[in-house]
């Protein structure tokens, strides 16, 4: 963690895609086009600042360490993550979409404990236990929409946007567990140490944003 410079975690995707015209009006660049070269740490028009790339779920993890002193991700990857070692002070309020508990359209609310396939078993649990429901969770990484048309769970857990994946598969949204954008987080000691050019950087994102 070098003391005057700023290394921000991103994922590729529509997490890039919706930062970086915020990055922009920020006065922040990228030299390079991130869909035409495979490097994995991007310079941008301030010589202090660096995107890298890294993989959604990983983002808080480069965070937590100091690996990257700021990041952006999900409030569905940062809920799962749960670790501390990470401030959160903004919402950039991109890559929007609801967290949904979902279903075959006439549901059999079978015997026993629903079965509910999901990537996000922690959050899926706690939802769950506040009610004070006891489930059974099958973690999957992906494709959760199948699980319920092949009898592996009763209902999944996933994001939803258009509601199209969900609808094309026989599925039906059920309950709204949360509503999910992308968060500005901080790696804890950078927050101290880097204070000086951290702290520009927020407010001016958080105009951006307020706009
Ligand atoms: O795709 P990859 O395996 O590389 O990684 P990833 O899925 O973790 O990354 P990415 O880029 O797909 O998602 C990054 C973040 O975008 C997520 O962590 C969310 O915070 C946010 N986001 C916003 C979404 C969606 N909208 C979304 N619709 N992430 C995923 N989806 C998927 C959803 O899982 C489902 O398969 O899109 C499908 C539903 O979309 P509709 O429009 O059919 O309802
Ligand atoms: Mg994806």
């Amino acid at each position: 963690m070098m003391k005057n410079t700023l290394t921000i975690a991103v994922s590729k995707g529509r997490i890039l895609e919706e930062c970086l015209p915020l990055l922009e009006q920020a006065g922040i660049r990228l030299l390079e086009d991130p869909g035409k070269t495979r490097k994995l740490i991007l310079e941008t028009s301030r010589a202090d600042l660096k995107i890298i790339i890294v993989r959604a779920t990983d983002v808080p993890t480069y965070v937590a360490y100091g690996a990257a002193d700021l990041g952006v991700a999900g409030k569905d990857v940062l809920l799962e993550y749960g670790g501390d070692g990470l401030y959160e002070p903004l919402d950039l309020g991109i890559a929007r979409c609801r967290m949904m508990l979902a279903g075959p359209a006439q549901a059999t609310n079978g015997h026993g404990r629903l079965r509910i396939a999901t990537k996000y078993v922690n959050t899926t649990r706690r939802y769950f236990a506040d009610q004070g429901k006891q489930v059974e969770l099958i973690k999957l990484y992906g494709s959760m929409e199948l699980a319920p048309l092949l009898g592996l769970a009763d209902r999944i857990v996933d994001l939803v946007d258009t509601g199209k994946t969900l609808k094309e598969n026989g599925l039906t949204p059920l309950e709204l567990i949360t509503d999910i954008s992308s968060r500005l987080i901080v790696n804890k000691a950078a927050m101290k140490m880097k204070h000086g050019i951290i702290k520009p950087l927020i407010d001016d994102l958080a105009r951006t944003v307020a706009r």
